[in-house]
């Protein structure tokens, strides 16, 4: 089982590439990566970082990996520089992706109803495109909403459902991740999904108050790997969300500041141990 991650490397700040791999990798399967640029620190909560735009090497890269005859099972893409590179995204998957291979898109974009510096309304129409292109995309509440075109002040929790419908517009398995809900008095976070039967779905871990960064990070990895593994979709985010939700109870406790990523590594042995009986079991 061969997995494609193709997103940027933030030296510091644990998200991208830096949780992609290791996430992936001890999934037990193997990742190549593809760099789309690379940061000092991310874009969220750090000022003055570095930004080298790879989009120059991409091409290259992949030309290289054709002569070698390197095809993949799954191809994940995240965080992407610029609109040229979204174009790119669509060749590599033409010409890398075996055929019945899974094209999984997480279209980084924003967070908190906004979108992250260098993004606008061009480069979320250019995404739907690509989002298009996929199997399976994974957006937080706040990219689902640009995709669609809802304000994300309208996005409650009785309108989820008729995002994730809309959303299946662009994409036969779209999901949504952090949708708060609320239920006798106490609120979850909530990943709305399609299953393997096509069926909308909804996974609700505890809710922790706080802003994470790298969260969407954790959980699309710990999805890829899981289903690289050949789990079935409910059992891989059950498992994703309740990895990404320890990272997050962890680094609560932890107390480092928010921009500085999720403690995912003290979470690694649990997640795999969860893995491994899916694997067993299934
Ligand atoms: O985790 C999303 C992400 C990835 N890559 C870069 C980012 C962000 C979010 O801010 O800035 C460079």
């Amino acid at each position: 089982m061969r997995v494609l991650a193709i997103n940027d490397i933030s030296c510091v700040g644990k998200c991208s590439l830096t949780v992609a791999l290791p996430i992936i990798s001890a999934s037990g399967v193997t990742c190549d990566i593809l760099p789309t640029a690379i940061l000092s620190t991310h874009t969220g909560g750090f000022k003055g970082y570095t930004f080298r735009d790879l989009s120059e090497d991409i091409p290259a890269i992949t030309e290289h990996w054709k002569s070698l005859s390197l095809r993949y099972d799954i191809i994940i893409s995240g965080y992407l520089g610029s609109i040229h590179q979204i174009e790119m995204v669509k060749n590599i998957k033409k010409e890398l992706l075996k055929e019945g291979g899974l094209m999984i898109v997480d279209p980084a974009m924003g967070d908190n109803g906004i979108l992250y510096s260098h993004f606008d309304q061009k480069f979320v129409e250019e995404m739907k495109g690509l989002c298009r292109t996929a199997d399976i995309i994974v957006p937080n509440l706040t990219e689902a909403c640009f995709l669609t075109d809802t304000p994300y002040s309208k996005a409650t929790e009785q309108s989820y459902p008729a995002i994730l419908e809309k959303l299946k517009a662009l994409c036969p398995r779209p999901s949504i991740t952090g949708c708060d809900v609320t239920a006798n008095g106490k609120t979850e976070s909530c990943v709305f999904y399609t299953n393997d039967a096509g069926k909308i779905q909804s996974y609700a871990t505890e809710k922790i108050e706080g802003a994470f960064h790298g969260a969407g990070d954790v959980y699309a990895s710990a999805l890829v790997g899981c289903l690289a593994r050949g789990v079935k979709t409910d059992t891989a985010v059950r498992i994703a969300a309740e990895f990404t939700t320890n990272s997050i109870r962890q680094t609560a406790l932890d107390k480092t500041e928010a921009r500085y990523g999720l403690n995912s590594e003290s979470q690694m042995f649990a997640y795999l141990s969860a893995l491994d009986k899916a694997c067993k079991e299934e």
